[in-house]
């Protein structure tokens, strides 16, 4: 899966891709993650990428010239579809999550200020994503959220040990519900661990964690 992100903050992403289970996922040429620089794409002389709102009211727009370039130039590299993330689309599931883990590829647009331009949302934009309702300073936590709950149903992502969590079969389980996970020491300040869990009867285990499941 190829990913491109537009960003007027590229390094925001830097330490997240270049961690752990992503960082071994583009190392393994699963994921393939590319991060676009908006203002590399301005025409203006200062690189602007922002302007102030027709009609007036508070807060900068982006302008839809450096978007329109990147967006287009990057659509030849990529074939999926271009998603904007606002608290104006539909939101996150697990569900929508399995279904952009099949495309070849996604390309997300990082709003900042109060959004883009109306013209390269009615012109560029194929779906509007939200994670949840509720106001950020900009669309970069929603990318990588998306990527990073993408990526780990890809495949190979996940390590040997949690690769159950990759098939379909496990899906339901797998959406929301969890039982209570404990490790050493058995005792941590007073606080046992369940003696069912430390019976070594794999029987009553899963009765009791199901009878957890939250
Ligand atoms: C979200 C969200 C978001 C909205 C971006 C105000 C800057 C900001 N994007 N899910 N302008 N929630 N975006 O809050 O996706």
């Amino acid at each position: 899966m190829r990913f491109d992100i537009l960003t007027i903050f590229p390094e925001i992403f830097d330490s997240y891709i270049k961690e752990s289970i992503i960082k071994r996922a583009q190392e393994k040429d699963l994921i393939e993650i590319h991060i676009h620089d908006i203002r590399s794409f301005s025409k203006d002389k200062h690189k602007k990428v922002d302007d102030i709102p027709f009609g007036g009211g508070a807060g900068m727009v982006m302008t839809a010239q450096p978007l329109h370039d990147a967006i287009t130039a990057i659509k030849k590299l990529n074939k999926g579809p271009v998603i904007y993330l606002t608290p104006q689309g539909k939101t996150l599931t697990q569900t929508k999550v399995e279904k952009f883990a099949k495309l070849p590829g996604m390309i997300f647009l990082c709003g900042r200020y109060e959004g883009i331009d109306q013209r390269i949302r009615d012109t560029l934009i194929d779906q509007e994503i939200s994670i949840g309702s509720y106001v950020l300073t900009g669309g970069e936590l929603p990318a990588l959220t998306i990527l990073d709950a993408v990526s780990r149903l890809i495949p190979g992502v996940l390590g040997k040990e949690n690769s159950h969590l990759e098939d379909s079969f496990s899906k339901a389980f797998n959406r929301k519900k969890e039982y209570p996970h404990y490790t050493r020491p058995a005792n941590f300040k007073g606080m046992e661990v369940p003696e069912v869990l430390r019976s070594g009867d794999h029987k009553k285990i899963d009765k009791w964690r199901k009878s957890k499941l939250k």
